[in-house]
C-alpha cells in the first residue's frame, strides 16, 4: 500500500503531475549551439566580461569547467586563476587545462529560451516559467502515475522523457527535469541529478525521497533558518520531518508549520501560468496638475502608442482599452469600452483612450493619466513566448500578472458609476 501524503490524499482528486523543467548550464549550452566545437569543452559565459580581459563575473560555467572550480557568480578573476583561458596559453601549456571564455549575449538566450518556451507550451496546457531556463509545468491532464504497460516505469516518467528528447531535438540543449505530485519536490527532482537528469517523484515516494535532502533543499529554507534548524539538530528534511510541529512553530512562528509541512511532501499550491500578462499599462503624471485639455490628450496619445506597441510586441491582442485619470489629490477613476471581439489595433487604442477621456474628464484638473489594454488573449505563441521569460520573472515577485509601470497604489478610489454605452470601471491594479 502506497503512502498517502497530504496535498495528494485521494479527496483531493487524482493526484497531479507537476515537471520541473531546468536547462543544464543554459548560457553555456546556448554558445554551444552556434559553436558546436565547444561541445564537451570546458566554457565560461562571463557577465560584463570582454575578451582577453580579466573582469566580470561567471554568469555560468559549463560542467567540464565546473570540475576546475568554476561557478556562478564567482569573479572572472577567480575563474582563470582555476581555468586559464586557451587563447592565453603558452607552447608548453597543456589545453586540457584551459577554458573557453565567452561574454552574455542574452538577446541570443532569448531566442533559444523562446524556442524552449514554445515546446513547453506545447507539452502543457499550464505552464509557469520562472527564469529564463527553468519553468514548472503541470500535465495532469496529459498524462498519469500509472504504470507503463511495459515495465515499471509510470507514463509520468515517459511524458518526462518526451518532454526532454523534444527540446533536445528540436532545440539542441539539454534539461533536465523534475516530475513529482507537486512543484516543491519537482524542483528538488530536477536539481537531483544533473546535468542531463530525468528524477520521477511517485505520490507514495514523496516523503521518503525528500527525507536525506539537506534543508538548505527545501523551499523557504535560507542560510540563517538552515543555521538555527542545525542548532536544534535538524540537518535533513527527514529531520524537518519528524521534528515536533509545536517547537519548529515556536521557533519561527506559522513559517515553522509551513517548513514541517513542506519537509513532509506537503505542498498544495497549484501552478499557475505566468509570462502571459492579464493587462498592459502603462502611466505617466504630471509634474503640476493640469486642466489644459491639448496636455492631456498629447499625454494619452503618447501612452495609448507606447501600450499598443507592447502588446504587438508580444503577440498580445485586447479585447477591452481603457483609461485611469488621477484628480487631485488621490481619486482614481478609470474607465474602459469593450470591443467585440479582440484586436491588435494602435489607431483604435488611441481614439478609444481619447473619446474616454474627452467625455468625462475634458474639464477636469488631473495628476496621472494612464492607458490601459485588457482581455489579452495570445494569438501568436511564438511571439509571445520571447518575452514571456522575462515577465514571469516579474511575476515571482508576486505580481498578478499585470505588467504596468507605475508608481501608484492599489486602486483605493469607489465604485464609479456605470455609465451607459459599453463602458465600465475596471481596476488599473
Ligand atoms: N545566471 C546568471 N548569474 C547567476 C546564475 C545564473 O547570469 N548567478 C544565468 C546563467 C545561467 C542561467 O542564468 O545559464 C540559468 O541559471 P541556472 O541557475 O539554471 O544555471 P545553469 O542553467 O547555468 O546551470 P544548471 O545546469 O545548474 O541549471
Ligand atoms: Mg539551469
Amino acid at each position: 500500500m502506497e503512502e498517502t501524503l497530504p496535498g495528494t490524499a485521494d479527496d483531493d482528486g487524482p493526484d497531479s503531475i507537476v515537471l520541473h523543467v531546468d536547462m543544464d548550464c543554459f548560457y553555456a549550452a546556448c554558445e554551444r549551439l552556434r559553436e558546436p566545437e565547444l561541445e564537451g569543452e570546458p566554457v565560461v559565459v562571463g557577465m560584463g566580461y570582454e575578451p582577453g580581459e580579466g573582469h566580470g563575473a561567471v554568469a555560468t560555467a559549463s560542467y567540464e569547467a565546473r570540475e576546475f572550480g568554476v561557478d556562478s557568480a564567482q569573479p572572472i578573476s577567480t575563474a582563470l586563476e582555476r581555468l586559464p583561458r586557451i587563447d592565453d596559453l603558452g607552447p608548453g601549456d597543456d589545453p586540457a587545462a584551459a577554458g573557453h571564455y565567452r561574454t552574455v549575449d542574452l538577446e541570443f538566450y532569448k531566442s533559444v529560451a523562446a524556442d524552449v518556451k514554445a515546446i513547453l507550451h506545447d507539452c502543457a496546457d499550464v505552464v509557469r516559467e520562472v527564469s529564463i531556463d527553468e519553468a514548472y509545468l503541470d500535465v495532469t491532464d496529459r498524462t498519469a502515475w500509472d504504470l507503463a504497460a511495459s515495465g515499471d516505469r509510470t507514463l509520468a516518467e515517459g511524458f518526462a522523457r518526451y518532454v526532454k528528447q523534444r527540446i533536445a531535438r528540436e532545440v539542441g540543449v539539454a534539461a533536465s527535469i523534475g516530475v513529482a505530485p507537486n512543484m516543491s519536490t519537482a524542483k528538488i527532482a530536477s536539481d537531483f541529478d544533473k546535468p542531463d537528469g530525468l528524477v520521477v517523484v511517485r505520490p507514495g515516494e514523496v516523503r521518503s525521497f525528500l527525507a536525506p535532502i539537506s534543508v538548505e533543499e527545501v523551499h523557504g529554507v535560507g542560510p540563517v533558518t538552515a543555521r538555527k534548524l542545525g542548532s536544534l539538530g535538524i540537518e535533513t528534511a527527514g529531520d524537518l520531518a519528524d521534528a515536533d510541529a509545536a517547537v519548529l512553530e515556536a521557533e519561527f512562528g506559522s513559517r515553522g508549520r509551513e517548513l514541517h509541512e513542506r519537509a513532509r511532501g506537503y505542498d498544495d499550491r497549484a501552478v499557475t501560468p505566468t509570462g502571459r500578462p492579464k493587462s498592459l499599462s502603462r502611466e505617466s503624471a504630471f509634474t503640476d496638475p493640469t486642466d489644459d485639455i491639448k496636455d492631456k490628450r498629447e499625454v494619452v496619445r503618447a501612452l495609448a502608442a507606447d501600450v499598443a506597441d507592447r502588446a504587438r510586441s508580444r503577440g498580445a491582442m485586447y479585447r477591452t482599452i481603457g483609461i485611469k485619470v488621477v484628480v487631485p489629490p488621490f481619486d482614481i477613476n478609470t474607465r474602459a469600452t469593450s470591443l467585440s471581439g479582440p484586436v491588435d489595433d494602435p489607431e483604435l487604442v488611441e481614439s478609444v483612450a481619447l473619446d474616454l477621456l474627452d467625455a468625462e474628464f475634458a474639464e477636469t484638473t488631473v495628476r496621472k493619466l494612464g492607458v490601459r489594454v485588457s482581455k489579452l488573449s495570445f494569438a501568436d505563441a511564438d511571439q509571445s513566448s520571447l518575452d514571456g521569460w522575462e515577465s514571469a520573472e516579474a511575476g515571482e515577485t508576486g505580481g498578478d500578472g499585470d505588467e504596468r509601470v507605475s508608481d501608484e497604489p492599489p486602486n483605493t478610489g469607489g465604485e464609479a458609476p456605470s455609465r451607459g454605452g459599453q463602458s465600465s470601471l475596471v481596476e488599473f491594479d
